[in-house]
């Protein structure tokens, strides 16, 4: 049952629910496991919240009406949709998001595609969003806006009138000033953005980058104060400006990892692997994951030091994603030809392959076995927000004795770096070392590594990313918004099924 006072709404590109039609043509909602979800369910049912975002499949609004209040009666929150059009999806979605923010942010603009539709309909699409919100926030509410879709929905909301209390957090990276000036739309973008109340990063760095940016192109802005958590002094507002690095429910990890379904699949794992390590890669199918690299690097290992040959076996995991992309597919292509290259150079018939190769979803079940099952972990991205695999490998090692290698440009490097071999993707040689050390760690060093690495993701896990997210929001004369500690009750919620 909702308390009185101010109301919590959350604002995402997509409802985290998959909607599919049911036998009888209509929609139907399948809730979604995320730790986003998991994270935010208690502070929503408390405080009578609502989550609005796009249903992910185009039709109006109405057709989605009965499944929205079905899944919401469920959930204990409401729903409501943004319904988009092709077009829209074209233009905001597929265009400005995923052709322009996803390659910037990511530090590779040579594959921006600046197309000024894309801009126009991204703010068109921004201002339908705030249209569907407007209705739901008042004065005292508290609306948190996520990730890079959804930038001038804070500004769209203000121009409208809002009068709420509005907060951003960008789950991707935000990139420097020589990559973010090549941006066409710069100065309106981060005028966007300044219209929040505060405007959460993953990382230090990436809150630097942001006010070194704002700096730089609005030379009138003012950046007060040290610490986590700055602010930026702006046409007589005050934006709070912080980071907040993202996490997982370790527990939630940590005991599914320890079930015997799971434990009994990691064991078959292992029973395919005598006397070899696996070593584990998980990824979506997208050029910031730095697969083909990670791929040479793995290749440069068994050609250098052909004593590991036949005692380490990469399982490397590729989850489809945007297929119709042509990029994509070449992508895919240049990983499979890779792989057919190394397991055809190393691999001998009734012996050991050097890549095990799936080009597949994992089911919930699987992605724990083979997080449990695996020796070293290999994350290597080009550049990544956060990098919720990397935790999560951690989280599942319950025997404490494996090893994480991980990219530098990764978010998680900022608290997993102590215990992470880290490396930079691009350096094929040192990622091959890595390998090696790996390969060669004795128990005591592997051991200390991961509790270290253990220690850091438990002592800050996805319920204090949510406190710390409203604590920085309320801090300042938020009146009674809302309890932080409130979502660490979601201890006491039902699991989220797995
Ligand atoms: C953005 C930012 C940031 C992966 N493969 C399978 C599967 N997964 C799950 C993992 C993990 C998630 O997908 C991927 O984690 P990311 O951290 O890459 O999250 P994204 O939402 O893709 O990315 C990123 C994040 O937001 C959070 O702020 O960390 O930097 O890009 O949870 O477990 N799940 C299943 N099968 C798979 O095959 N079931």
């Amino acid at each position: 049952m909702a308390r009185g006072g101010a109301r919590f709404i959350v604002v995402s590109n997509r409802l985290p629910f998959a909607f599919r039609r049911g036998v009888d043509g209509a929609w139907q909602a399948d809730p979604g496991s995320g730790g986003l979800v998991t994270a935010l369910l208690p502070v929503l049912r408390d405080r009578g919240g609502t989550w609005i975002g796009w249903p992910g499949a185009p039709g109006p609004a109405r057709e989605f009406a009965s499944a929205l209040s079905t899944a919401g009666a469920k959930a204990g929150y409401a729903l409501a949709a943004v319904p988009l059009d092709e077009a829209e999806v074209r233009g905001f979605y597929l265009g400005f998001s995923n052709e322009i923010v996803w390659p910037l942010f990511h530090d590779l603009p040579s594959l921006c595609n600046f197309d000024p539709s894309y801009w126009k309909t991204y703010t068109e699409v921004n201002r339908k969003y705030a249209k569907v919100v407007a209705p739901h926030a008042e004065r005292n509410d508290f609306v948190w806006v996520h990730d890079y879709h959804l930038m001038s929905v804070g500004s769209e909301l203000r121009r409208a009138g809002c009068k709420a209390r509005l907060a951003f957090f960008l789950h991707i990276p935000f990139p420097g000033p020589d990559i973010f000036m090549k941006l066409p739309w710069r100065k309106s973008l981060l005028e966007s953005l300044l219209q929040y109340d505060l405007v959460g990063f993953q990382t230090v760095r990436d809150r630097r980058n942001f006010v070194a940016c704002v700096q730089a192109v609005l030379p009138d802005a003012g950046v007060e104060g040290r610490g986590s958590t700055l602010t930026v002094a702006v046409e007589g507002r005050r934006v709070r400006v912080g980071s907040f690095p993202i996490s997982i429910d370790y527990n939630a990890f940590m005991r599914a990892a320890d079930s015997p379904p799971v434990a009994e699949k990691a064991r078959e794992l292992h029973r395919l692997l005598p006397q070899r390590k696996l070593v584990l890669g998980i990824d979506r199918l997208d050029y910031t994951k730095g697969i083909a690299l990670r791929l040479r690097a793995f290749e440069l290992l068994l050609e250098r030091h052909p004593d590991v040959r036949g005692k380490l076996s990469l399982l490397q995991v590729v989850v489809p994603s945007r297929e119709e992309v042509p990029q994509y597919r070449a992508m895919k292509l240049e990983i499979e030809q890779l792989v057919g290259r190394i397991n055809g150079a190393f691999a001998r018939p009734g012996g050991w392959v050097p890549i095990w190769y799936e080009y597949r979803s994992l089911s919930r079940l699987e992605l724990l076995a083979y997080y449990r099952a695996a020796d070293i972990a290999l994350v290597t991205p080009l550049k990544d927000g956060m990098n919720l695999v990397a935790k999560e490998y951690c989280a599942c090692s319950i025997e404490e004795d494996c090893i994480l290698i991980l990219s530098e440009f990764a978010g998680a490097a900022e608290q997993l770096g102590r215990g992470a071999l880290l490396v930079n993707p691009y350096d094929v040689e040192g990622v091959a070392g890595a390998l090696r050390t790996a390969h060669a760690m004795p128990q005591e060093e592997r051991v200390a590594r991961m509790r270290a690495m253990r220690r850091a993701i438990r002592r800050n896990d996805v319920f204090d990313w949510v406190d710390g997210f409203l604590r920085a929001a309320i801090s300042r004369d938020l009146g009674d918004f809302p309890a932080p500690q409130t979502a660490r009750g979601a201890a006491e919620l039902p699991e989220v099924p797995f």
